[in-house]
């Protein structure tokens, strides 16, 4: 099927110059380097001061393109803090310059101590993040010039990333379809996203059992960027409940009353898994578990994601075993699986495509994170709207696995018009391009370096 999109005129489709790009990436690198910290990199200075598990893959892709060393030791710091049960934590706090209780919810929180896993010289926090790790060691090592040094970084942190793999599929399949279930949204990577809404606005509370706390997010970004402060509390009250249960997985159903398998989590997950079977390859270890487990769950995303009647990936909810129809860009992620039958590829770009996700504007950006038709759309608020580099880019990787290549120019050239715009903003406003969220944000700037490297 030919690539039906031409949409010239919008903003979104001037590529940068030559002048754009060269300052595009010297001004991302300037960002990078000023939130290292020695051994790994903060997110923002201001409003993310500690390391993020997937924050860390996405900013290694970008800076490995032009310091290879730093790429690697943030990776292996990540690693470092790796639960013994394979779970690799979301956040790692480990900023020296952070006084406890500047981050919430911080190291006294998670009080990660009270897993028999978690390491005992380092705080964490006590869930975890999309597994994109193994795709992005892979991206590195594609574009290494130090090729030894890579492959050295390669056979160190296989086992690790094995591991971590081997925790999603042994300890987060609790009705064993195959995928992992996060639960929390923080897990998601795409909290605030409305993904989530009827789950938790059906979660009971029981007065006395939500810890009392206080959010530092909105000292630092404006409250209309942020979640509302009921989503908070469902956040809260969910970390604590898998906290007091002493994170184990155990009993997950029981234990947990927020249970998802979602698109964008497990795509990224099969994702990962096809790049472990070509990591396997390169350093001599068998390859063939990993691509039985692809084809796994490659079958596992269309038989228990794939909505029939609306043609949509959604996220299901494995206590009810329903289908949350909400239209998120989660609902895109699997264009990431590079066998995703070519009739299901052509359901989702066609969804992709329409004004729901392309703002009938004559100026506009893509891709917002929630349907710009829905009610609860949201220009503004994180995840609940505004357009996402890292979406952006995950889509813009899928879309050429697919030979999506117009699709796959709009949005890599919209993400390079947005941070020429407004900067290395965490998020954009569709319609304005305007930044909102913290600024100098890391993986904006890791990933704008990569979609100018990658492209050429
Ligand atoms: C956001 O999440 C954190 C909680 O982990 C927060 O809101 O405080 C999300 O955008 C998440 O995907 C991201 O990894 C993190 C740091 O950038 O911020």
């Amino acid at each position: 099927m030919t690539d039906p999109i031409d949409r010239t005129g919008t903003s979104h489709r001037r590529l940068p110059d030559d002048d754009q790009r060269a300052a595009t990436l010297r001004d991302a690198a300037r960002v990078l380097d000023a939130n290292w910290l020695g051994a790994s990199t903060v997110p923002s200075r201001s409003l993310y001061p500690h390391q993020w598990s997937w924050d860390a893959a996405f900013i290694s892709i970008g800076r490995s393109w032009y310091d290879e060393a730093r790429a690697r030791l943030e990776l292996l710091t990540l690693f470092d803090a790796q639960w013994s049960n394979g779970m690799l934590p979301h956040i790692i706090f480990f900023n020296p310059a952070i006084p406890i209780g500047a981050y919430f919810p911080g190291p006294d929180f998670w009080d990660s101590r009270r897993s028999p896993h978690a390491p005992r010289d380092r705080p964490t926090s006590g869930i975890t993040q999309p597994p994109i790790h193994a795709a992005a060691v892979l991206e590195m090592h594609r574009h290494a010039v130090d090729v030894d040094g890579s492959r050295a970084f390669l056979e160190a942190i296989y086992p690790r990333l094995v591991a971590q793999h081997d925790y999603l599929s042994r300890d987060r399949d609790p009705t064993s379809i195959g995928l992992p279930a996060i639960v929390h949204p923080w897990e998601s990577g795409l909290d605030d996203s409305p993904a989530w809404d009827r789950l938790l606005k059906g979660l009971a509370m029981p007065p006395g059992e939500r810890p009392t706390y206080r959010r530092f997010d909105t000292d630092h970004a404006e409250a209309a960027d942020r979640p509302t402060d009921a989503a908070y509390d469902a956040f809260v009250y969910l970390a604590a409940r898998y906290r007091d249960g002493g994170y184990d997985d155990a009993h997950l159903l029981d234990a947990a009353p927020f249970a998802i398998a979602g698109p964008l989590f497990s795509a990224i997950y099969l994702w990962s898994t096809h790049a472990l079977a070509e990591i396997a390859t390169m350093i001599g270890a068998d390859p063939g578990p990993h691509r039985e487990a692809a084809a796994r769950i490659g079958r596992a995303i269309v038989d228990h994601l794939w909505d029939a009647d609306d043609r949509a990936f959604y996220p299901r909810d494995l206590r009810s075993n329903r289908l949350e129809p909400e239209e998120t860009i989660v609902s895109f992620a699997p264009l990431l699986d590079p066998d995703l039958p070519s009739a299901l590829v052509d359901a989702v770009c066609e969804r992709l495509e329409s004004v729901c996700f392309h703002p009938d504007a004559p100026e506009h950006f893509v891709v917002p994170t929630y349907s710009v038709r829905s009610p609860g759309f949201d220009r503004r608020r994180y995840w609940r709207g505004p357009v996402w580099l890292n979406t952006n880019w995950l889509l813009w990787r899928g879309l050429r696995l697919h030979g999506r290549t117009a699709l796959a120019d709009e949005i890599a050239n919209s993400s390079l018009a947005l941070v020429g715009r407004s900067g290395f903003r965490e998020y954009f406003e569709p319609f304005d391009g305007s930044g909102h969220g913290s600024d100098d944000f890391s993986w904006s700037a890791s990933l704008a370096i990569d979609f100018i490297r990658s492209a050429t």
